[in-house]
């Protein structure tokens, strides 16, 4: 593969502990997903990424990491992870890890050092700050609820933790925990895994002071405010000089908060920083008009904010840097119900629609588990249904505490927003559990799954999966597609997504109707060379049926 097989390949995000478990325990592992390669091969994904397998306290489902260089027990040992990587690379395809550098467990060795005194080798390996007036150090808010920082008597400090107290935030402006980082970074390359996504490493420089957050300090406002700071370029140059560059891998930064100007300056032709970001635009629309309530809303997407967010980023890094291309992660409502009027009438056609819209677009395609089934949110009606420290910590706090929002309100909003709602077991097929394990999972399956499942949709040319693998083909088979210039149409259209790819003397044609209404646009689909795909089985030209979409070649 080139050197920048990262532009040319499709990922497919597995979330281990709901993916498939093999030893009957109720939780998904590395066994389980080995025993699943061919399905996610079937479906023509070049990458897999893994979300967090190492050993932790479990307290952000993994997002709290007690040892890097250990796999969490519940997911199995390193000899399966060593069997699961080989397989990956013997079927073809490449496997990222995912990397949480940022901050670590509670329940970390150097944690557990740092916090017992000032003057032992990991005391300055988080961030600790002596009261102010015998407060906190500033008015930083955390993204799981409360302060972003705990009092620790042994030292008389507070800690910095951005998101949970079991989440210390590392101190990067320490050149040994760099070094550390760079250690963890190496013990996994040599083993042969393919390249990293990094958990908000855009929060690792903070802001020199550590500043109050001017106006509302909220979870949302104190990320934005921490995001991109001054040292995050001179960090992920050497991380990128002193390990990343002396291996052939891909690397994703997540990046909550970042612009697209911020991201060609890490993921830039020239940057030697990192290959791509995730960024958070079209995915945190529509936030609540009282800015205390983040983006806990239940209001829809509107489709001309959703054009300005993917078509500014498609624009702005177009031959500049690169993008990710997401609708679905473990941390966002599932796709079709989020951007879509989530009718099941319309859920095969709105979930094909969205793939062709997405996939067409100029980056690295992600495909999370289900996603290819068409899976739906959870539509959970009561707050026991929930199991995520951010959803419960949220009502607690927004409800119980702070009295800003009424129980049923917030209900609603954690329906229509929890992350809860990407991490109901993957539904395999119709019997118990959905073959996802022999004993009831660790968290409780979408309803839906006698219906929507992968032994239904295989067994459909129709399905939402053949349709997915058809447009990851399109991608390998077609370079305008991989590496087309993009050229937006009518932002202001509050009813159809449509763009144009350029390449060469090609150009492609998309078209999507995000609507349950038949309506028409005249992009004069009449002189296409041919139709490439569309989720209807003919072409009724320019008539767009119910969330129609269409992608047209013209030589
Ligand atoms: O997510 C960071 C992040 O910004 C989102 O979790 C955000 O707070 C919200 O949930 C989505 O709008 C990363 C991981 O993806 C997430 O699972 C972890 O909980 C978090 O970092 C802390 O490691
Ligand atoms: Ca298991």
């Amino acid at each position: 593969m080139s050197k920048e097989w990262f532009k040319d390949s499709v990922v497919y995000q597995v979330y281990p502990m709901s993916f498939q478990d093999s030893n009957n325990d109720g939780i998904g592992d590395l066994p389980g997903i080995a025993e699943r390669l061919d399905y996610i091969k079937k479906l023509g994904a070049d990458v897999i990424w893994l979300n967090p397998i190492y050993k932790s306290p479990n307290k952000d489902n993994g997002y709290d990491i007690a040892d890097y260089k250990a796999i969490n027990p519940d997911y199995g040992t390193m000899a399966d992870f060593d069997k699961l990587l080989s397989e990956t690379h013997e079927k073809g395809m490449k496997l990222l890890m995912d990397l949480v550098v940022n901050h670590t467990s509670d329940q970390h060795e150097w944690f557990k050092e740092s916090k017992n005194s000032k003057d032992n080798q990991y005391a300055d390996y988080y961030i600790w700050r002596d009261p102010v007036d015998g407060h906190e150090p500033n008015n930083w808010r955390a993204a799981f609820g409360g302060s972003a920082w705990t009092y620790v008597p042994a030292r008389g400090q507070y800690y910095l933790h951005l998101f949970a107290p079991g989440q210390p935030d590392l101190n990067w402006e320490n050149p040994e925990v760099r070094q550390s980082v760079f250690d963890i970074e190496r013990f996994w390359l040599d083993k042969g895994v393919d390249g990293f996504r990094m958990d908000v490493i855009n929060l690792i420089s903070k802001p020199a002071g550590l500043p109050d957050v001017p106006g509302v300090a909220t979870a949302g406002t104190t990320l934005a405010f921490v995001a991109d700071g001054p040292r995050l370029n001179e960090f992920l140059k050497q991380m990128n000089e002193e390990v990343l560059s002396h291996y052939d891998v891909m690397t994703v930064g997540e990046m909550p908060g970042s612009t697209p100007e911020d991201a060609i300056k890490y993921t830039g032709l020239k940057s030697n920083e990192l290959n791509m970001v995730f960024q958070f635009e079209h995915v945190l629309l529509s936030p609540n008009p009282d800015v205390r309530l983040d983006k806990w809303n239940d209001e829809p997407v509107k489709l001309p904010e959703l054009k300005v967010a993917l078509n500014k980023w498609q624009k702005a890094l177009d031959g500049k840097g690169w993008n990710s291309l997401y609708w679905n992660n473990h941390d966002q409502p599932r796709a079709v119900s989020r951007f879509s009027n989530d009718d099941p009438k319309y859920r095969v056609r709105a979930a094909k629609m969205l793939g062709t819209t997405l996939h067409m677009m100029q980056g690295t395609p992600y495909v999370y588990e289900g996603e290819e089934l068409g899976m739906t949110n959870a539509h959970h009606t009561k707050l026991n249904q929930y199991e995520d420290l951010e959803s419960v910590n949220a009502y607690h706090e927004l409800v119980d505490q702070k009295h800003i929002v009424d129980g049923p309100t917030m209900l609603k909003y954690l329906a229509n927003m929890s992350r809860d709602n990407a991490r109901t077991p993957m539904q395999w097929d119709s019997e118990a559990n959905a073959g996802f394990s022999k004993v009831t999972p660790w968290y409780a399956l979408n309803t839906n799954y006698k219906e929507i499942n992968a032994e239904a949709v295989l067994k459909d040319d129709h399905s939402v999966f053949y349709y997915y693998q058809k447009l990851i083909k399109l991608r390998h088979d077609n370079e305008i597609i991989r590496r087309g210039t993009f050229e937006e149409l009518d932002p202001k259209d509050d009813q159809v997504y449509a763009y144009r790819r350029h390449y060469g003397d090609q150009t492609l044609l998309v078209v999507s109707n995000f609507t349950d209404q038949t309506i028409t646009r005249d992009y004069d689909q009449k002189d296409a060379s041919k139709l490439l795909i569309g989720n209807y089985d003919d072409d009724e030209g320019t008539t767009l049926r119910p969330y129609e979409s269409k992608v047209y070649l013209f030589k």
